[in-house]
């Protein structure tokens, strides 16, 4: 049978219960324990909205209420596709405090993608923005309900514009109060939403996350980071990556009790006049915003002195630009080398400058097991480059229905691959050098190449096709495809990428380049040679073969 849910060995499970990075809460809870505490403090700043923790929570017991009455039950699945709006997080904890599991998809999802998910895990529910600017939501729910009978209600932020019987307004559905107390339908170990892989494979791997197992890594975070009260939180990045949401992210913000500030566009313009609005002293970001931001920091009108933390991770941040930016942005830079399938590692607040530069920081947790092992599998010298495994009371053990992916990514003992080529300073940081996954890293953006070939070789007039990375100074890496055609005919790039774009791919899995060959370079056994295709389209494909 294909197993939804991979547990830890029984006996890592009673030493993490005992040791109590294990606690008997739910998300819902802590969030609860912001709401006693904290009732009056401003959560949320989405706009013109400004939503203190009791306002958020009547929010949420509303929305919750709605869905049941809808007839959605605990174990059910839904897909949860929000731009950075504050109905986003009502949302969440409404789903997780009925039980109910959402795939946290991201914006720039398309009807490949959801319609995937959907599918995957037998999704009853749609959730997702009505009214944003930029891209119609409703219309590509309308078509994924279309290949998806099982979808049973889609739910809007603001008005229903599709006459259909499966769209609800969500203010519609959550009516106002007084409830009765929804009883809880949640338990601590119970799976609470669905993180989604960077992924290798040409299906995307849902990565099933426990209430107490993920409240373990944000609460950890917290310490870390120093999140407090007084924390105003900016969220440019898409609010449902593991990254804003956990490390220490929103959830981090709301269990300490501080604000989160929603930025619907992250471009330095619109968030340094958050930023000065707000006055937000904590920001997570990836290396090309980073750089975008540093470089239009002295630039700005807008008074940006009350920035205290910036994070950057998702992709390597190089250790000159990270050098900088303290300066530039006049503050403090933490790294941040983090996975959704769980380790997190930060540098800490309080390192050399040389290590936070230098590095990607050390794990949350002394309970994070860290391997650093070659290609058979044995541990490397002490210093010395290789292949991180790592497991821990807040890394999974087996991605959702996927038991031959699960054999490959996981050691027999349980270590999840991570596919990362690192070292270890003596310190304890993990310098990240390498990958050793096909998948590209567009500034923290992630392309499993074998999704994008296998979507290519779909197309009448492609034989065969390699995606590979490209150095790109900005974004770290920009994807391309190496195309050998089929037949004669001419055969455009602008063809292939509008094809993709039809098949309903997320925009930045588009290959940035398309290069056509004669052949592709093969490996001694047969198999595509990236590493040689890698070489020769560094420099945009100038080098001849052989
Ligand atoms: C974060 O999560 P994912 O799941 O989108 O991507 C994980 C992968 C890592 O395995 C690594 O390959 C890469 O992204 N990565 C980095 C990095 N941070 C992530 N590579 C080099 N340097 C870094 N600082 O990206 C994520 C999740 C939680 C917190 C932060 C990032």
């Amino acid at each position: 049978m294909e197993q939804d849910f991979t547990p830890w060995p029984d006996s890592l499970a009673e030493q993490y219960l005992e040791s109590g990075c294990w606690q008997q809460k739910t998300l819902v809870d802590y969030l609860d324990k912001s709401v006693d505490n904290f009732g009056d403090n401003t959560a949320i700043i989405c706009g013109n909205s400004v939503f203190s923790y009791r306002e958020m929570r009547d929010k949420i017991t509303g929305i919750a209420h709605g869905l049941l009455k809808l007839g959605l039950r605990p174990g059910d699945s839904v897909i949860l596709q929000m731009t950075n709006i504050a109905e986003f997080y009502f949302c969440f904890f409404a789903l997780l405090q009925n039980g109910i599991r959402p795939v946290m998809a991201l914006p720039a999802h398309r009807h490949q993608e959801i319609s995937y998910f959907c599918q995957h895990t037998q999704a009853k529910a749609y959730l997702t923005d009505g009214s944003p600017a930029g891209f119609d939501y409703q219309k590509q729910a309308l078509a994924v309900a279309g290949t998806c009978p099982l979808l049973q209600w889609i739910i809007v932020t603001g008005e229903v514009r599709i006459e259909d019987e499966r769209f609800v307004a969500l203010n519609q559905l959550t009516g106002t109060g007084p409830f009765d107390e929804v009883t809880p339908a949640t338990k601590p170990d119970d799976v609470a939403f669905f993180q989604l892989s960077g992924g290798t494979t040409g299906t995307p791997k849902l990565i099933p996350r426990t209430h107490r197992d993920y409240a373990y890594s944000v609460v950890g975070s917290i310490d870390i980071c120093r999140i407090q009260p007084e924390t105003r939180f900016l969220c440019v990045l898409p609010a449902a990556h593991n990254y804003p949401m956990s490390s220490p992210g929103a959830l981090g913000v709301f269990f300490a009790g501080g604000c989160v500030v929603m930025a619907a566009d992250p471009s330095p313009g619109a968030a340094f006049k958050l930023i000065e609005k707000h006055r937000v002293n904590f920001v997570p970001l990836v290396p090309p915003l980073a750089l975008l931001w540093m470089e239009l920091a002295d630039k700005t009108e807008s008074d940006i002195s009350s920035l205290e933390i910036v994070q950057v991770g998702g992709a390597k941040f190089s250790a000159t630009a990270a050098g900088r930016l303290p300066e530039k942005l006049n503050c403090r830079l933490q790294q941040v080398f983090g996975m959704a399938e769980g380790l997190v590692n930060y540098t800490r607040l309080d390192d050399p400058p040389e290590q936070v530069y230098q590095t990607q920081g050390r794990p949350i947790s002394s309970r994070d097991q860290i391997r650093i092992v070659d290609e058979s599998g044995r541990d490397v010298p002490p210093g010395e480059e290789g292949l991180l495994l790592t497991q821990g009371p807040y890394t999974i053990r087996g991605y959702f229905r996927a038991p031959e992916h699960n054999a490959r990514s996981f050691t027999a003992d349980g270590f999840y691959r991570t596919g990362d080529i690192v070292r270890q300073t003596e310190e304890g940081n993990l310098i990240v050098t390498g990958r050793d996954k096909d998948q590209i890293n567009r500034g923290g953006e992630k392309i499993a190449a074998e999704e994008i070939e296998n979507l290519l070789l779909r197309h009448p007039q492609v034989h065969d096709v390699a995606l590979i990375a490209v150095p790109d100074d900005f974004l770290g890496e920009r994807s391309c495809a190496v195309v050998v055609k089929r037949g004669e005919e001419n055969l455009r790039p602008v063809v292939l990428k509008k094809f993709l774009h039809q098949s309903g791919l997320a925009d930045f899995k588009i290959p940035d380049l398309i290069h056509f060959t004669g052949e592709l370079p093969k490996t001694p056994v047969g198999k595509i040679n990236k590493k040689l295709l890698r070489e020769i389209y560094a420099d945009g494909g100038l080098i001849q073969v052989g």
